[in-house]
């Protein structure tokens, strides 16, 4: 199983509202998730600097950072664009991070 991880950056003072999306995720989305091989997937805050660190185990290449062509990720990120660090296509900004440390 392959792991990722990668750093997003909400906006001051989202933290309920971002939990509160997410555990209102979308069943499509979810479905989508899954079916694109995204076995895990957590999200963290570092509320000292609002950065999330989000990590994934895959059955596949691609994470979720890589469905940003289907419509069901469109539309999620538009809709979380209003409480997130964005590209301008509404992507969340996703900074990918390097494994240093892993204990089967
Ligand atoms: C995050 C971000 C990610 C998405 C998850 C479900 O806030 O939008 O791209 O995979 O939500």
């Amino acid at each position: 199983m392959k792991r990722l991880a990668f750093k997003m950056h909400l906006n001051e003072g989202q933290k309920e509202e971002y939990k509160k999306r997410h555990n209102e995720l979308w069943p499509e989305l979810k479905q989508l998730l899954k079916e694109a091989g995204v076995n895990e997937y957590s999200i963290f805050i570092d509320e000292e600097t609002n950065t999330l660190f989000a990590f994934q185990k895959l059955s596949s290449n691609g994470g979720s950072q890589d469905l940003g062509q289907t419509e069901v990720v469109k539309k999620w990120w538009e809709f979380m664009a209003d409480i997130m660090k964005t590209n301008a296509d509404n992507s969340p900004v996703s900074v990918p991070l390097e494994e240093v440390f892993y204990l089967e």
